[in-house]
């Protein structure tokens, strides 16, 4: 490995029950295995207390207005933002399981008027940028295919399907530049590789990037 300055921040997005949990898992074991030292981190942090208040929220045993329950969401990840920063600052690449990403799309899902993706982007404004996000998708076939969802505020058909649309929408958005769409129908190996093959590329792109300016 080249003494590469700093560590990569990479961001694991995706409906419920597209893998995601599995993937992070793998592609964390996988680079740690390639010699980086890796930190792994998920959205929303429910051991906080700001996150135990999501948790009561998500599981129905709390009441929250919609924009409250954002800034909730948006503040358990600026809890971290020191942390992540200083991380990538010393080496260590820091892969996160759901991100602003999954914030935006999952707050304006909710179809108020005032609260669009761009009301929801706003406190987001300044926590870490992530160098890839990687976007597991699957059809709402699939996502039916693979079994009940659980009983959380928006395990929901009607609700995946609006996060789902609007997580196409943020595509064509400033943050979109950040997106790559992964196919995640396929089998467990197959994601995970086509995971890998975007991250290597990913970290020789940043690599070229930092020796042209050195
Ligand atoms: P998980 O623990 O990964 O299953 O995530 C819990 C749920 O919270 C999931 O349905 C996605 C949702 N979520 C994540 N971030 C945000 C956010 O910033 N705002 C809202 N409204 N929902 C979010
Ligand atoms: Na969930
Ligand atoms: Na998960």
């Amino acid at each position: 490995m080249c003494q590469s300055s700093r560590g990569a921040l990479i961001v694991i997005e995706g409906l419920d029950r597209a893998g995601k949990s599995t993937q992070h898992a793998r592609l964390c074991q996988n680079l740690e295995s390639q010699g980086h030292r890796v930190n792994r981190m998920r959205f929303p942090d429910r051991t906080t207390s700001i996150g135990k208040s999501i948790d009561a929220y998500l599981k129905g045993e709390s009441e929250q207005e919609d924009h409250v329950v954002h800034l909730l969401f948006s503040a358990n990840r600026w809890e971290a933002a020191t942390s992540i920063r200083a991380a990538i600052e010393e080496g260590i690449t820091v892969v996160i399981d759901r991100y602003y990403y999954s914030g935006i799309v999952y707050s304006a899902a909710k179809g108020r008027k005032d609260l669009s993706l761009q009301w929801a982007r706003e406190p987001e404004i300044g926590l870490p940028r992530p160098d890839i996000c990687l976007y597991l998708d699957i059809s709402t076939e699939e996502q039916a295919k693979r079994g009940g969802f659980g009983n959380e505020k928006y395990e929901t058909s009607a609700m995946q399907e609006r996060v789902r649309e609007l997580f196409y929408k943020l595509q064509l958005l400033p943050d979109g530049q950040d997106i790559q769409v992964i196919d995640a129908g396929g089998n467990v190996a197959g994601v995970e590789k086509d995971i890998m093959e975007r991250v290597e590329q990913m970290m020789a792109d940043t690599r070229l990037a930092e020796d042209l300016r050195n």
